[in-house]
């Protein structure tokens, strides 16, 4: 049987806000205590996670006194180094405080677009300070209820305003930081801006230093747009810009449910950790997930270490996968090419053009020929149950 045990070239990391989840959900109030930051740490390091990853206020509270502040970071950094776990990611929390009820860098109300400035300096500050080398932004409060509130055009602007500002404070003071933005379609708003990573990549490319942004793709959140969430992945590492991962699970057309990884679609989650083994990806893997509001301590460490083996397990299945001769002999057998229309790709001339123009096809002939796609997907069941 293989080792399941979390690696740290796994980069295995997991929110303060995650495994610190108290139970409160809409309908009901926590059913645990609260830890402290450092408390979480230690629990992180006895399930073997490899890193941490906070907001601001996941660690500082937000009124907290100069003095209390050192106090919870002093803590903080003596768990680190206890248990050898690191943070490598932080992100501002823009979405708490009632300030931001309407959003925070597209909020219509220029103190508040100033205060997240504000705000999100001084996170990246505390964030450089442990250690991140990644800045993730999710806005989960950019957008609206009515779209009498907001010139949509107006609000992407006032985030690419937001996002030019931040990237030149991070050059101005020297960091070593590159930012991540994260997606999601709606909740806690009715529509946010930027709501999946396609967005977000299209975004990309209309800021000052696109090369320092990348993003941050959540699994729940492209499920909740019902999305193909590894297609969006693969499109993300494609264009280079693959800078960081929220792995979790959802139940298609529901709530955020942020899932346990893998507990709900463990296909998709396969087809997931295939791509990201076989491309060799050495960013973070984050579990922006919770254990279920009926556990306890103990409980959220089972989902802490279920995160992490259930990855482990489908890694194992992916090598599975490349190493069976059946499903190779099909990948080949389906990908078969005689190199006859080789002349006709790459980059066009008007030569190629014209040979191509006289080159006839036999369509029938063509489509006559069955893929086996039936066969192969079968191979793959049979693999992720257990009887290959
Ligand atoms: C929610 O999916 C968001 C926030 O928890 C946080 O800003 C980000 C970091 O992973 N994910
Ligand atoms: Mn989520
Ligand atoms: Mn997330």
């Amino acid at each position: 049987m293989a080792d399941f045990t979390p690696k740290p070239e796994y980069k295995f990391t997991f929110g303060l806000w995650t495994v610190g989840n108290i139970g409160r959900d809409p309908f009901g109030a926590p059913t645990r205590d609260p830890k402290t930051p450092a408390e979480l740490v230690y629990l992180l390091g006895e399930v073997g996670a490899y890193g941490v990853n906070f907001h601001d206020n996941d660690l500082i509270p937000i009124d907290a006194t100069p003095a209390e502040a050192e106090a919870i970071k002093k803590e903080f950094r003596k768990a680190l180094d206890d248990t050898g776990v690191v943070v490598p990611m932080a992100t501002t929390n823009l979405f708490s405080d009632p300030i931001f009820k309407d959003g925070a860098f597209s909020s219509n109300d220029p103190r508040v677009r100033a205060y997240a400035l504000q705000k999100t300096m001084n996170a990246i500050d505390l964030g450089v300070e442990f250690g991140a080398k990644t800045y993730v932004f999710w806005g989960g409060r950019e957008g609206t209820e009515t779209d009498s509130s907001k010139n949509a055009a107006e609000a992407i602007k006032r985030n690419r305003e937001a996002m030019n500002f931040v990237c030149e404070y991070v050059i101005d003071q020297g960091y070593d930081l590159r930012f991540a933005l994260e997606a999601k379609p709606n909740e806690p708003r009715a529509d946010i801006y930027n709501p999946t990573t396609g967005h977000m990549l299209a975004f990309i490319e209309t800021l000052d230093h696109p090369e320092m942004v990348g993003v941050n793709p959540e699994v729940a959140h492209e499920h909740m747009a019902g999305i193909n969430f590894m297609h969006g992945v693969a499109q993300a590492w494609e264009a280079g810009k693959l800078f960081h991962i929220d792995l979790n699970d959802q139940y298609p057309g529901r709530y955020d449910q942020d899932l346990r990884f893998g507990s709900r679609d463990i296909k998709a989650a396969f087809y997931l950790v295939k791509f990201l083994e076989d491309v060799g990806y050495e960013n973070p893997r984050h579990f922006d997930a919770h254990a279920y509001r009926t556990e306890d301590y103990e409980g959220v460490k089972d989902f802490a270490r279920g995160c992490m083996r259930t990855y482990l397990i489908l890694a194992d299945k992916a090598a599975q996968y490349n190493a069976d001769k059946e499903i190779q002999a099909l990948l080949e057998e389906i990908n078969v090419d005689d190199g006859s229309m080789d002349q006709y790709f790459g980059k066009y001339n008007a030569e190629k053009a014209g040979a191509l123009r006289t080159q006839p096809f036999n369509r029938e002939a063509i489509s006559s020929r069955g893929l086996k796609y039936e066969r192969l997907d079968q191979l793959t069941i049979d693999l992720l149950l257990g009887v290959r």
